[in-house]
């Protein structure tokens, strides 16, 4: 298919004919959407991952991110159906495909460190069976520069076939935001930056015909990623901007929810808001990306790793507004049951990957707590070694302090009676992600403290 000139209408022909082979690297929180919604556009899709148990879900339609809205019923749709199949022996999936899509995880190590070994480990299988004509399309969120310098060669060693004459190479760096994939996919235009000119083309018709969005088509899969970090960090230093503020006003008793929302007002304002930090899969590693890039090239970014501190720094400022809380209801945080409702990284969706209430939730442990967590995501889950609580009473009851980690939609309409009937005498309620007014909590007689909230 690489080299040929084919418009949306025709790439949407020979999909609806089963003629698009496309096989996925990663059946991950971005890999089985993405194969879901290709092989639900008719191309026929073989889905590769490494664990057995994700493999054998999905080959029986079943779908295991249960947070992410239709994805089921069209992962089920689309197996009955036999337009995905899922295996761990990637060689055949790979020799057939006329796209490789690569959506496996590029996490940071302890020090920080990009960890692109998922992306190496998928070029050097890829480049085994690699059929000439093929593109291989890197959705992963990867450096600038290291689909050039990492996967183009790894792919041209395994395959023996040149860049751009015996196979495409380009980045289209997914953008969905979890939980809210599919909406993202079917809206979001796509960013598509290929080593030449037409496997740029091809792919943007390819996702435009598949998706039903607008490609941008950028010079260089370097730009491609740069796009994609550009717009992730451009939110975690906005939101660090944010926590800063927080951090500040609270001192000169400021509510800064309610400059926030004036702000908002004005048309180039973008709200971010504080709380108790930044976690998932992207935003607290993708500076790293960004950040090593410019070490190698002799740039610092300074603004980007300072909003990294400033957003790390925030669980420590929860634990500190939830031992001041304490003390103005006459307790410590030893010896106090603390009840913590919500620890995913963001609301509704089932997600701890570095969520900043881990910090949180260790930090008053190792200070002599007893915790009880109630999340509506983990009900009655084991969750950072604890036992979660299966209903929201059973971890309120008889506490001595509330802390609002996440928040999720259950949380959105607290019953503050309800809350201040079941816990302890003299009770604390911190809140990390303003979901409660801190006069209602006051008045319900809560000692009271809240991110960017005035005490
Ligand atoms: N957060 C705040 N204040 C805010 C917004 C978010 O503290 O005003 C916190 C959240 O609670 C969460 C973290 O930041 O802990 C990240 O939240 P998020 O809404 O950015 O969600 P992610 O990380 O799941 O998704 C981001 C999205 N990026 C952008 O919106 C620029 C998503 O579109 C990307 O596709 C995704 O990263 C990714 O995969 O890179």
């Amino acid at each position: 298919m690489a080299g040929e000139r084919i418009d949306v209408r025709r790439m949407s022909t020979l999909l609806r004919h089963g003629k698009v082979r496309v096989a996925v690297m990663g059946l991950g929180r971005i890999g089985l959407p993405t194969a879901g919604v290709f092989a639900d556009a008719g191309a026929k899709v073989v889905g590769v991952d490494i664990m057995k148990e994700v493999v054998r879900d999905t080959n029986s339609g079943r779908c295991r991110l249960i947070d992410e809205p239709g994805l089921p019923e069209i992962i089920k749709k689309v197996v009955s159906e036999g337009r995905l199949k899922a295996t761990v022996e990637p060689a055949e999936a790979i020799s057939k495909a006329d796209f490789v899509l690569v959506c496996v995880p590029t996490p940071v190590d302890e020090a920080k460190t990009p960890d692109y070994s998922a992306v190496q480990k998928a070029s050097h299988t890829i480049g085994k069976s690699l059929k000439r004509g093929s593109i291989v399309v890197i959705e992963s969120t990867i450096g600038p520069g290291i689909a050039e310098e990492m996967v183009k060669p790894v792919l041209e060693a395994e395959s023996g076939l040149k860049a751009g004459s015996g196979f495409g190479l380009v980045s289209c760096p997914e953008r969905s935001d979890p939980g809210n994939i599919l909406v993202n996919m079917k809206s979001l235009p796509r960013i598509i930056g290929g080593l030449d000119e037409a496997t740029t083309d091809l792919t943007a018709t390819l996702y435009e015909a598949v998706l039903g969005v607008k490609a941008i088509k950028v010079s260089s899969p370097k730009t491609a990623n740069a796009v994609k970090l550009t717009e992730n960090l451009f939110r975690d230093v906005n939101i660090a901007l944010a926590n800063e503020f927080a951090l500040l006003f609270e001192k000169i008793g400021i509510d800064t929810i309610e400059v926030i929302n004036a702000c908002a007002s004005k048309y180039n304002f973008m709200p971010h808001y504080p709380g108790a930090g930044v976690g998932g899969p992207c935003l607290p590693s993708n500076s790293y990306y960004l950040i090593s890039e410019g070490l190698r090239a002799g740039n610092v970014p300074y603004l980007i790793r300072m909003a990294r501190e400033i957003n790390d720094r925030m669980p420590d400022h929860v634990v500190e507004l939830t031992s001041e809380a304490l003390n103005e209801a006459g307790k410590t945080v030893r010896g106090s049951r603390i009840a913590v409702l919500g620890v995913a990284y963001k609301p509704n969706i089932k997600d701890v990957q570095l969520t900043p209430i881990r910090r949180v939730v260790d930090r008053l442990v190792e200070m002599g707590a007893t915790i009880e967590i109630y999340d509506p995501m983990f009900k009655g889950e084991k969750v950072f070694g604890l036992q979660a609580r299966s209903s929201l009473e059973k971890a309120v009851r008889k506490a001595d302090c509330i802390v609002l980690g996440t928040a999720h939609s259950e949380f959105r309409n607290l019953d503050l009676d309800h809350l201040s009937a079941m816990v302890n005498k003299k009770a604390a309620l911190v809140d990390a992600r303003n979901i409660v007014a801190p006069k209602d909590a006051k008045q319900h007689g809560f000692a009271y403290r809240g991110v960017g909230r005035a005490p």
